[in-house]
């Protein structure tokens, strides 16, 4: 993102409707191409083209579900079925993970644990219920580093039972593309063992629902849900709503109490999700700036441009919305739980010297040759042995040391979790999280119910980071 406005002059389109999250029912078959007999919906990874870089400027190849980028929106009511066929159309195999969803595990899309991954031209059927309300979203787990940084993603919105009274929902999905001097993805950097022993690999170019800065009409009085994702492979994102009215009413799908945000700078490390609440207050012509503010560079993400037409409403509402808990989430009990240690280490400036697989231990130099720099509890890489087992039902505390050089974003699959204690102080009443970012030298105590039988990944969503080895799985039952 340093270097957009140097890279090409942005220019901004307007494209508010298509940034609309289109209503499940009304634009089904628009939105998932070819519904089969069978209910099952068509989803399409394939080789396409979008305008990421914006109007005037060459469109920029990318992979994506149904040929766009984000791919399509998948929604459901809470509690519904949702069947979809996985069609591949790329040239090597992948997947679909669901993520943070509370699913069974063998709908959870991890290759050689859950499922076989799918080759070129097959299919694969997932059916599953989800169980929460909430922003989600999907994206490709075989070679994520690379087929996620294409565009292979997209939102999974479930909606409440009964939703909140809002005037409209409309995605907010940010991404970090790193492209080359000719308006292309850089692909030779993808897999440089440089990004993958660092930060990851950081992009230059942002944008948001797959456009470069783009102009959204509003209307004054308005009151929008933003559903805010960060997708990038690697950079932690934080955006300021500027003059926005802003509440946050949910993180990574689950409700929190409302809190104002208006002018706060909200962090959300890859894989996060943000509900957030804007109240739109100007005049005609004016343009509100959501910021990406996490270097000293800010950049506008995306502009609400107040249009013409008559207020809304006169004033702001004075109650922020307020969404109903989810299907309880079990509470964990620390007494007699299970405690997991799980610690980080190596990569750049890690002075990481050796690291296990299976068993056998290894030199760096060899560790190296796999790919391989970063270590939990000592272990390269995803072993034949899992973390932990847990029998089902019982607490799991897993006490997380990061003695890296760099912030982790870890994501514990078919569960949610919350923080219980931070660098040795207690932490009460955090919210649910299925991803949460542990600094550099933190230490962050998570807790959670394993109440979902079977083999759940728990691994760093830093992209180049899990494929170069922070990634392991619990065993639930
Ligand atoms: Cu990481």
């Amino acid at each position: 993102m340093l270097s957009r406005r140097q890279f090409i002059a942005t220019s901004a389109i307007t494209a508010g409707a298509s940034l609309l999250v289109p209503s499940w029912s009304a634009r089904a078959a628009s939105q998932i191409s070819a519904a089969s007999d069978d209910g099952f919906m068509v989803l399409e990874p394939k080789p396409a083209t979008a305008p990421l870089a914006g109007a005037g400027r060459p469109p920029v190849n990318i992979w994506g579900y149904q040929g766009t980028v984000p791919g399509p929106v998948i929604r459901a009511k809470r509690g519904a079925r949702i069947r979809v066929r996985l069609k591949n159309g790329l040239s090597q195999p992948t997947t679909v993970h669901w993520h943070g969803i509370r699913i069974s595990n063998a709908m959870d899309g991890v290759p050689g644990l859950t499922q076989d991954a799918v080759e070129p031209g097959k299919t694969f059927d997932y059916s599953f219920i989800a169980p929460d309300a909430g922003t989600y979203w999907y994206h490709s787990h075989a070679k994520t580093w690379e087929q996620v940084a294409r565009g292979l993603y997209g939102l999974l919105i479930v909606d409440e039972d009964t939703p909140p009274k809002v005037d409209r929902d409309i995605a907010f999905v940010a991404d970090d593309w790193l492209l080359g001097k000719d308006g292309q993805l850089h692909e030779e950097s993808l897999g440089r063992m440089m990004d993958w022993s660092h930060g990851g690999r950081m992009g230059n170019w942002l944008t948001v629902n797959g456009l470069t800065e783009p102009e959204i009409p509003v209307r004054a009085g308005e009151r929008i849900r933003l559903r805010c994702i960060n997708t990038a492979n690697a950079r932690t994102m934080a955006f300021s709503f500027g003059k926005l009215g802003a509440h946050l009413i949910a993180l990574d799908g689950q409700p929190v109490p409302p809190e104002d945000v208006t002018g706060v700078k909200l962090t959300l490390a890859p894989a996060q999700r943000a509900d957030v609440v804007v109240d739109i207050q100007g005049s005609p012509g004016d343009k509100l700036a959501i910021s990406e503010v996490s270097t000293r560079h800010s950049i506008e993400a995306a502009l609400f441009t107040v249009t013409n037409a008559p207020p809304v409403r006169a004033e702001a509402p004075n109650e922020p919305v307020t969404l109903k808990p989810n299907r309880a989430i079990p509470l964990p009990k620390t007494a007699g739980a299970q405690m997991i240690d799980l610690v980080m280490e190596g990569g750049a400036m890690g002075g990481l010297r050796q690291g296990i697989i299976d068993g056998k231990m290894l030199s760096i130099q060899e560790l190296v040759e796999k790919k391989l720099v970063w270590t939990f509890n000592g272990k390269a890489g995803m072993q034949k042995e899992p973390l932990e087992r847990i029998p089902l039902g019982r607490t799991a505390v897993v006490n997380m040391v990061n003695k890296t050089a760099f912030p982790h974003a870890m994501h514990l699959h078919g569960h949610h979790f919350r923080v219980i204690e931070r660098d040795g102080k207690p932490v009460a009443n955090a919210p649910w999280r299925d991803t949460e970012l542990v600094d550099r030298n933190e230490q962050v105590k998570i807790a959670f119910v394993a109440d979902n039988p079977g083999k759940w990944l728990f691994h760093c969503h830093m992209l180049e980071h899990v494929a170069a080895g922070m990634i392991t799985r619990i065993e639930v039952g």
